[in-house]
């Protein structure tokens, strides 16, 4: 057997000259370099005990190390577990006890919290001096390994997701969800050894990993590796890009830079948004000022990437296109058939990218994800005559800020337990800049007063920087329908940032 990923994806660039991972225009990696590097760190891997079907943990800074890393468990047949770096201890314990993994690697700066944190496990570090740390003595070991066998159904990474109960579930993607995505999208987007690819993402979600390093990897593209978004590091890297890839704030962060200019992306072809709604104003606005037509294209963490608009031809605004080769799209109605076409319906995915199920969580897999194998998104969607895809609304409670998922309910969560705090509710208003903010309405129990600073130093303890409540707001009463349900609607209608 042979290691569906790896043989596809890394193992053919043995001895590649061309550049791999450039940081401040130098060619910091080659193709070549990459693989004998991926290979010296499955030896680490192995010496550290990483057996077949082991999670690696991985919380770390953007780093050429990490995309090692992500590689060398591939080939060492290990599957790949990033989580966010803003994630609090809290959070990270909660996915540490979860998932049980054989190896935790972290920055230096977090070594000691993060083995207070798991006890059990082995803790190394990333780029860090001293004993314990993975690419410590990585010279020394040989550039060749005996990659080991996994199959297309086997696991390859395992992504955190969070869910409307509030409780984040692992949704196991296997080596042939990421192949076929990735040999989906490098097929419609035409991405080849030529393109010079802009990577401000991060590499612990699917668009920066998977859609943006994986598509590159497959191709031998070159790949412009920035720690993050920075405007002037863009700015700088545009005139030498041909793609990048952003969720909607990044464009529009450029779109309120002057230095943006059809001159400047003169020789760029393609930009793509995803992981959040694009307003058709910011598409309409990008297109006018550089001539660009942003392609929009609609994925999740489950199913990777499901739709996209064309690339030749019309991108419509305001949609996210048409299904990917091999994926099917359908929306139904509340008993699971189909609705007219036209008629706003629950978007169901069906093909080769749609995941495993969730890690250890077989009702909440059997609730998801159907018997005939249709995963039910929670999106709402309209299909119009010429097929173009719009996610017209969400039946689950979600907010996207800035590209990252925040489920209310888990902030609700942790605001309802605080003393003081009869309940909760949680609402996302527009925002220029992140898309959504967020915003939390508490109602004091009965002769209680509730402080902010308590709440919001409460809420830091607990959740990451990014699901913090830009504003509280204290009502008596939160507005409820005649089934007791709370009206977020009429919060969002009240309330702004
Ligand atoms: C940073 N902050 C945020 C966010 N990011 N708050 C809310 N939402 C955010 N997304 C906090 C910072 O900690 C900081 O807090 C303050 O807001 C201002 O930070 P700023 O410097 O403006 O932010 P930044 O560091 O420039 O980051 C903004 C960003 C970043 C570039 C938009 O959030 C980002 O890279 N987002 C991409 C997310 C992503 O990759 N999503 C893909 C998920 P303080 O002032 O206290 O320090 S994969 C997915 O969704 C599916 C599969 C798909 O379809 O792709
Ligand atoms: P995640 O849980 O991070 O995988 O986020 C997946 C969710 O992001 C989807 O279910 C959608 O609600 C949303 N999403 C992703 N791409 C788009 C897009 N282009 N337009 C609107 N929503 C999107």
């Amino acid at each position: 057997m042979t290691n569906h990923l790896f043989d596809h994806l890394i193992a053919p660039h043995a001895g590649n000259p061309a550049p791999f991972l450039v940081q401040d225009g130098q060619s910091d990696v080659t193709y070549a370099a990459f693989v004998e590097r991926t290979a010296q760190m499955a030896h680490r891997l192995r010496q550290s005990g990483l057996g077949v079907g082991d999670r690696v943990v991985v919380q770390a800074a953007k780093s050429i190390e990490m995309v090692i890393l992500y590689a060398a468990t591939i080939q060492a047949g290990g599957v790949f577990l990033p989580l966010n770096t803003a994630y609090t201890r809290d959070e990270v314990s909660y996915f540490v006890n979860d998932a049980t993994p054989a190896l935790i690697v972290c920055d230096g700066a977090d070594l000691a919290q993060m083995r207070e944190i798991a006890a059990e496990a082995q803790v190394l570090t990333l780029n860090a001096d001293g004993s314990g740390t993975l690419t410590d003595g990585l010279d020394d070991m040989p550039v060749q390994f005996d990659t080991v066998p996994r199959g297309p159904d086997d696991l390859a990474a395992l992504l955190y997701t969070s869910g409307t109960t509030g409780r984040s579930k692992g949704a196991m993607l296997s080596h042939d969800n990421l192949l076929s995505n990735t040999l989906a999208l490098t097929d419609l987007w035409q991405i080849t050894k030529q393109d010079r690819l802009i990577h401000a993402l991060p590499i612990f979600h699917t668009h920066g990993l998977f859609v943006a390093l994986n598509t590159s990897l497959q191709v031998g593209a070159t790949v412009h590796f920035m720690p993050g978004f920075n405007i002037d590091a863009v700015i700088d890297a545009l005139p030498i890009g041909t793609m990048m890839m952003g969720v909607p704030t990044f464009y529009t962060r450029l779109l309120s830079d002057d230095r943006l200019t059809a001159d400047l992306v003169a020789g760029m072809r393609l930009f793509v948004s995803g992981s959040a709604p694009l307003l058709a104003e910011t598409h309409a606005a990008f297109t006018e000022r550089t001539g660009h037509h942003i392609l929009e294209r609609y994925g999740m963490t489950e199913t990777n990437m499901n739709t996209s608009n064309p690339y030749e031809g019309a991108r419509l605004p305001g949609t996210v296109g048409h299904p990917l080769p091999g994926v099917e799209v359908r929306l139904t109605d509340a008993n699971g058939a189909e609705v007219p076409q036209g008629d706003v319906g629950m978007i169901e995915i069906r093909g080769p990218n749609v995941f495993q199920g969730y890690w250890q969580m077989p009702e909440k897999t059997a609730e998801e994800l159907r018997d005939n194998g249709f995963f039910i998104t929670g999106d709402l969607g309209q299909v119009d005559d010429q097929g173009f895809l719009s996610i017209v609304g969400r039946q689950k409670d979600l907010i996207i800020t800035g590209g990252y998922n925040v489920y209310p309910k888990e902030i609700e969560d942790v605001l309802n337990d605080i003393p003081g705090v009869d309940e909760s509710a949680v609402v996302g208003v527009p925002d220029a800049d992140f898309g959504e903010a967020i915003i939390a309405v508490v109602v004091p129990e009965m002769g209680a007063s509730v402080d902010e600073d308590a709440l919001r130093s409460v809420v830091a303890d607990k959740l990451a920087r990014f699901k913090h409540p830009r504003r509280y707001e204290v009502m008596q009463d939160l507005p409820r329908n005649t089934m007791g349900k709370v009206q977020k609607n009429i919060l969002r209608q009240q309330f702004d940032v």
